[in-house]
Formats: structure tokens, C-alpha cells, sequence
């Protein structure tokens, strides 16, 4: 991976010093757990062996710091796998130490009283960014820090621009109008995009969509059918192909031309790509400002059942991980927004902005984005109610209006408790 090679010095190397060369990070843990008196396992949602190989490194650092006593990473599938898991082992009282954790996990936890005040637990967050922060407190109370935060941003095909003489979009509409023109003279569609919740978030967000208004969660807004609408007419105009399985960046041909999609899948797209990649900032509403964002990514939460010796150690791990270098080598290997503020003043993420001006993209999406509601059912809701009607319209079964008033009808049932 190109992004490992140049940046990746830091931490990857770093845990090679204490392994022979062929073992990974994922072994030296293992050796590091096998002689600690305390394990706190950390169960999370990365799936590639790329994060996993980062996260681990990171563990391997803190390990080598912490005395008798260790972090031991644990794959649990996606997040929403994870999630999955973590509520079956509320139920078999076998809690890990600390897990990621979407706010809207963090708020069925605490439903179900099972994540620790981290403030008590002596978890900084001084120098984190404070919307991040914000997010993972609930009544005054901090239960969950930024630890892997990402924003959508839009990658292109310099390449294809160029072959047929296209302007870089700045707007919405624009982008309209140029992956309607390419895509005529590509013979393809060129907009690729996952028919689900994240890629309507981007549009609907960017076009000043909110989820919520006083407080209670309204989906068939007139943004939301406007979102929808600029969506399925793309496709209609065979200019927006819908990606149906596997991540995008698994998939780069060259009649690619654009994608809204995570910063984290920055090292992916930068690897794959066999064109010159482009990333900027979202397009929105007007020309010169950002379109906004979806945050997506996790907080780490400590759950109240870990042993108090277990939750110390999550609690310091944080703390370190949290911390500016730290911050800074994670986020710029991952693709994911810095949770110290103070990571930019960093000499590890100064000479990896310099390499991957890229980044800045990243960083600057950060200050034009926006959450999805914290409400413990959103999981649910984002995906077997929201992503399912907007398959639906986009398959071309139903209008957009009728998919958002079906949504909301759903999503209303579920959360007065008529429907499981
Ligand atoms: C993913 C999911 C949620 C919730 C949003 C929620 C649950 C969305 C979206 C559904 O950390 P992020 O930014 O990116 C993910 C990260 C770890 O896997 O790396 C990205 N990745 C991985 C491999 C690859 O080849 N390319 C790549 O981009 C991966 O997307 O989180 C974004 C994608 C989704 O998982 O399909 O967050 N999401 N809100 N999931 N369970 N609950 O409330």
C-alpha cells in the first residue's frame, strides 16, 4: 500500500523493533497477553487487515508502557456485527473491556446501563475536538471518546475529467450536469454510488437536509424526496451506477469517474487506483462552500462490567492513544479526522500532508459536516427501514415521496414500540 509505505513509518516499523521481521503486530500482542496479569480486550469493527494491522501497532506501543498489563484488539466482524455481539454478551454477563461504538450504540448501551462514565474512569478530553466530544456525551456525561471519526468526502478520476474535457464540479447541480456529460460520451455511468444511507446522507445533508426537528426524527422531509429525487434521476439518465456489494474502492475501472464515500477509504482508493486520484471536499448548495458531510465512524466505549483493573487499562489506553502523535499517526494512516486537536502540530502528520495533499481534503470536510440523530433505534432505522426504501426507489419500485412517508411510517411504529 502506497500510504503505509510513505507514512507508515511510525507505528508499523515501530512494532517491528520489538518482533522479528514475519511476525505482525497481531502476534507480538498475543506474546505481550500472554504474560499480563490484566487483559482488557477491545472489540471492534475493522474488517481489513490494513486498520487492523494500525490498531494493533497502536496496541503493541501502549502495551510495551503498560506494566503487567495489556490491550488486546479482538475482531468482531463489521460494526454492525459488532454491535451484534456486544449486546449478546450483555446477555452472557462476558462484556469486553471496551469496544467501538456509533453514538447511537452508545445510547442503547446506556439504555441497557451497561457503559461507564469516562470522566471518572480519568479519560482526557481537553485536547480533543469538541464536536467529537460533544457527540459521545449524553446529560453532561462522557461515555464514549472520538477515537476513529470520518467524514465523506468526493473522490474522482482526474484521468477521465481530463480525457473528455471536463470541468472539476463545484456544485451540486454541476455535478449533476458533468456526470450527465461524461457519462454520455464514457458510454457509462460514471457517478458509482452504494444505494444506501451514507451516500442519501451526503446528498441530503449537503442540500441542508436535518433529521431531526424539536427533537423528533422526520425522514420524508421535502429535502429528503429533493436528496432521493437528484439521485434517482442520475440513474435514470444512466449517469449514476448503483454499486450493490463490496466497497467501492474494491472495484476502480477506469470508466470510474466519481464517488461520495468515507475518508477512510482514502488508503484503499489510493492504492487501487490505476488513474490519477482526486479528492476534495463534498460539492453543495453553492459554489466555495463544501457540501456537508456525513460523520461516520467510532467513539471507544469502557463497559461497567469490566473488572476495575480492566478498565484502568482501557481508560490509560485511551489516554495514549489520544494523545497528539498518536492521534496524528493513526488518523493519517486510516484515513480518519484527527481526535486531538493538537495533532496537526505534529511533525509525523506535517510531513504526511506534505506527501498526501490529499488530506486536506479530509481535514477540511471536518468543519462542514453533521451526525446522524443518537437515538438508540437508528441503527435499526438506518438500515432495515432508510437504506431498504431507498433500494426500493432506486431499483425504480417506488417514487421517492412514497419510499420516505413508507420510511417514516416504519421508523414511527418502531420507535412507539408497535413493531420490533
Ligand atoms: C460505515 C457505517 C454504521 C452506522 C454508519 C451505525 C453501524 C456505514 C458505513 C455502513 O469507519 P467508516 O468511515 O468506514 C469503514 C471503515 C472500517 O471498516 O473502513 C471503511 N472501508 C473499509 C474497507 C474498504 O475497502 N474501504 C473502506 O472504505 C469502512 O467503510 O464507517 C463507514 C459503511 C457501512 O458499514 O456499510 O459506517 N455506519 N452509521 N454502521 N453498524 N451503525 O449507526
Amino acid at each position: 500500500m502506497k500510504l503505509y509505505a510513505t507514512i507508515g513509518a511510525g507505528l508499523v516499523i515501530a512494532a517491528a523493533t520489538v518482533v522479528t521481521a514475519q511476525t505482525t503486530p497481531g502476534d507480538a500482542i498475543k506474546a505481550q497477553c500472554a504474560k499480563a496479569a490484566t487483559v482488557a480486550e477491545f472489540w471492534h469493527g475493522f474488517t481489513s487487515a490494513s486498520q487492523q494491522n494500525v490498531l494493533n501497532a497502536l496496541a503493541v506501543e501502549f502495551n510495551k508502557t503498560a506494566g503487567d498489563a495489556c490491550v488486546l484488539p479482538i475482531p468482531q466482524g463489521n460494526y454492525s456485527e459488532l454491535s451484534t455481539k456486544l449486546k449478546a454478551s450483555f446477555a452472557a454477563g462476558k462484556v469486553p473491556a471496551m469496544a467501538q461504538a456509533f453514538e447511537n450504540n452508545i445510547a442503547q448501551y446506556l439504555e441497557a446501563d451497561k457503559v461507564a462514565n469516562l470522566g471518572s474512569l480519568g479519560v482526557r478530553t481537553q485536547y480533543l475536538q469538541k464536536r467529537f466530544v460533544e457527540a459521545a456525551t449524553f446529560n453532561g456525561v462522557l461515555y464514549g471518546v472520538p477515537f476513529n471519526k470520518s467524514v465523506q468526502v468526493m473522490y474522482y478520476n482526474k484521468d477521465l475529467l481530463k480525457k473528455f474535457n471536463a470541468p472539476v464540479p463545484g456544485t451540486l447541480e454541476e455535478f449533476a450536469k458533468v456526470a450527465r456529460d461524461v457519462s454520455a460520451k464514457a458510454g457509462a455511468p460514471v457517478f458509482w454510488f452504494q444505494p444506501s444511507s451514507s451516500t442519501y446522507a451526503a446528498i441530503f445533508l449537503s442540500l441542508g437536509g436535518k433529521y431531526e426537528t424539536a427533537g423528533k426524527l422526520k425522514l420524508n422531509t421535502d429535502t429528503g424526496v429533493k436528496a432521493l429525487q437528484w439521485l434517482m434521476d442520475l440513474v435514470a439518465a444512466k449517469a449514476a451506477k448503483p454499486i450493490t456489494s463490496g466497497f467501492i474502492n474494491g472495484q476502480l475501472s477506469d470508466t470510474y469517474g466519481f464517488s461520495f464515500d468515507t475518508s477512510a477509504g482514502l488508503p484503499f482508493y489510493k492504492s487501487a487506483a490505476k488513474f490519477n486520484l482526486g479528492v476534495l471536499p463534498l460539492v453543495g448548495a453553492k459554489r466555495g462552500v463544501p457540501g456537508t458531510a456525513l460523520i461516520q465512524g467510532t467513539n471507544v466505549v469502557i463497559f461497567k462490567d469490566a473488572n476495575a483493573a480492566q478498565e484502568k487499562v482501557a481508560a490509560k489506553f485511551l489516554n495514549f492513544s489520544l494523545q497528539a502523535r498518536n492521534s496524528a499517526i493513526f488518523a493519517t494512516q486510516t484515513g480518519y479526522v484527527p481526535s486531538s486537536d493538537l495533532a496537526s502540530e505534529t511533525p509525523e502528520f506535517k510531513s504526511f500532508i506534505e506527501k498526501t495533499p490529499e488530506y486536506a481534503a479530509v481535514i477540511k470536510q471536518a468543519r462542514f459536516s453533521d451526525y446522524e440523530p443518537r437515538i438508540s433505534d437508528w441503527e435499526a432505522i438506518r438500515f432495515n427501514i432508510l437504506e431498504t426504501q431507498i433500494k426500493e426507489a432506486i431499483a425504480g419500485k417506488k417514487t421517492a415521496k412514497d419510499a420516505l412517508d413508507t420510511a417514516q411510517k416504519q421508523a414511527e411504529d418502531l420507535l412507539a414500540g408497535r413493531t420490533k
